[in-house]
């Protein structure tokens, strides 16, 4: 049987890496087998790709090179980790995944929706998440959050706050569009409450195994 493929995704300082340490720990206890991948990255040419495409030093990097840069890793990964993964039964848990997409180069680039679906096909075939945890919460928190961990900002990090409005408006919107998808979390809460809600979306995927 085909395992299953659940992504996390949200604005900056969401709150994913908070999430992901608390699944993971859940996942341990249950002596659950996870395959943990994370976008842009997850195999030796994607973390190559990541550097390059966060790398502020590339100011001037045009919106196709970012968009075709996120989608090359895409496909390694697809092809390296999770079609393998998946097709031996086991559950891929992927720090963002191709929403991701279309809310960061879509929403706040502004690429067509359409050009984005052509290289979606191309780098995964298709492949979507059987569940999606969006972690959402109003930019000015996400950012006030994100400052306070100290680390430098990286390319995108440094776009201003009309630019993760858009992006946040658009995961918002693709949620709506498959609700059966996707799990909108408030991400304001505390982080137990935020972990609570997504191991009870994840373990539904389970049939209650994973309790
Ligand atoms: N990108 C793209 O443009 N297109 C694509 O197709 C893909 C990606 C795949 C890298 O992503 C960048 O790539 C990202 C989108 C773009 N750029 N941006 N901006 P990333 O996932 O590696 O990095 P990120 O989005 O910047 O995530 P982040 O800033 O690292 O945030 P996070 O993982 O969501 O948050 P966190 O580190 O768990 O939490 C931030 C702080 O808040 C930390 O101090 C926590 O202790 C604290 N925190 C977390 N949760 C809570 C709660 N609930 N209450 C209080 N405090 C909390």
């Amino acid at each position: 049987m085909r395992g299953r493929l659940i992504s996390l995704e949200g604005g900056e300082g969401a709150g994913k890496s908070t999430l992901l340490a608390g699944l993971r720990e859940h996942f341990d206890r249950g002596g659950l087998d996870i395959v943990y991948a994370r976008e842009p990255g997850g195999t030796p040419v994607g973390e190559a790709i990541r550097t390059l495409v966060l790398d502020p030093a590339h100011r001037g990097m045009a919106v196709e090179t970012e968009l075709l840069l996120m989608f090359a890793a895409r496909a390694q990964l697809v092809r390296e980790v999770l079609r393998p993964a998946l097709a031996a039964g086991r559950w891929v848990l992927c720090d963002r995944f191709t929403d991701a997409s279309y809310a960061y180069q879509g929403g706040g680039r502004g690429v067509e929706p359409a050009r984005i679906a052509e290289l979606e096909y191309l780098a995964t075939g298709g492949l979507t998440p059987d569940l999606t945890l969006l972690l959402d919460l109003p930019v000015a928190h996400g950012r006030a959050r994100a400052s306070q961990r100290g680390d430098s900002s990286d390319r995108i990090e440094v776009e201003r706050d009309d630019f993760f409005e858009r992006v946040r408006a658009a995961y918002l919107a693709r949620a709506g569009a498959e609700p059966e998808r996707f799990r909108v979390l408030d991400a304001s809460r505390p982080a137990d409450e935020v972990l609570l809600d997504a191991r009870a979306a994840v373990d539904g995927l389970r049939g209650g195994v994973a309790t």
